[in-house]
């Protein structure tokens, strides 16, 4: 009994020492409906959940303390009918209708990356781009974010127009936080940038419908975190597969500088509409 206090006690001054500004917190996001344009000149029917009422083809990336309790509010800014749902965190909205909004509470028990999504008319609304990541971190080193989809151009529009699909799946685009390469470069919390000897994280999460396989250059990296294979978890290498609606978080410490690249290894996701390399591809930036 007395071991058992004494483990409480330390517990309890680790976690209030490392998250002395966290508790109970309250964020709102925005279920937003707007345009996707390629960059061969479409323009796609997209929804996203935003952090503002301004349609953005990135998905917010939230972001919190282990200890926090987050009050999230979702607005439905949309003409359809959402509800979120993170299956990990064990959360499902009401269903929220169009112009009202609803409030989850979110706790993690464990750090790490999770998925959040819209799962009223599943997967056609996921399909349609509503699908973001929730990290709960217990540490405060660097992080980078990379929400991972492909679109099918016919998908979304037969999905947009009659809530139907036909034809076999057939990706031409491949997405990092809504963006491709050189894109993905412009946005901080993909493209890592560091020191020798930094501590990084790597939130990564695969909300579309393929299969990825993410190939590290200049570096191995070790699994802190595996949905779909806990027991991979410790393991160092450089290329990481990851299935639909399954998570990673890596480490990454690195060794040498340079700039190295970080690329789908199944190389049609690095390409787009066909064209090389306009999709899942971005260079990590590590100065001496
Ligand atoms: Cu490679």
């Amino acid at each position: 009994m007395v071991f058992l206090k004494e483990s409480a006690i330390l517990f309890l001054c680790i976690t209030t020492a490392f998250n002395s500004f966290s508790g109970q917190i309250s964020d709102t996001i925005y279920i937003n409906s707007g345009t996707l344009q390629t960059f061969n000149g479409s323009s796609l029917p997209y929804k996203c959940f935003n952090s503002s009422n301004v349609f953005d083809k990135r998905n917010a990336i939230l972001s919190y303390s282990i200890s926090d309790t987050v009050s999230l509010t979702i607005f439905n800014n949309d003409i359809s009918p959402h509800r979120i749902s993170s299956i990990e965190l064990g959360v499902t909205s009401g269903l929220i209708s169009p112009g009202m909004n609803e409030t989850v509470s979110i706790h993690s028990a464990a750090s790490g990356t999770f998925i959040y999504h819209d799962s009223e008319n599943y997967p056609n609304n996921k399909i349609l781009g509503l699908a973001g990541m929730i990290v709960f971190r217990n540490n405060s080193s660097a992080s980078f974010y990379w929400n991972l989809k492909e679109l099918d151009t016919l998908w979304i529009n037969e999905i947009s127009s009659n809530n139907q699909l036909s034809a076999e799946y057939n990706p031409k685009f491949f997405l990092i936080n809504g963006n491709h390469n050189p894109d993905i470069t412009g946005d901080s919390s993909a493209r890592i940038v560091g020191n020798v000897g930094d501590t990084i994280h790597i939130h990564i999460a695969n909300t579309g419908n393929a299969i990825h396989s993410i190939h590290f250059h200049g570096y191995h990296l070790k699994v802190e975190q595996s949905s779909a294979h806990p027991g991979h978890e410790g393991r160092i290498k450089d290329t990481f597969p990851i299935n639909p609606m399954e998570v990673l978080t890596l480490e990454l410490v690195p060794h040498q500088p340079g700039e190295y690249p970080v690329h789908d290894h199944n190389l049609i996701a690095v390409t787009g509409a066909n064209i090389y390399p306009n999709g899942m591809f971005l260079t990590m930036l590590i100065e001496p």
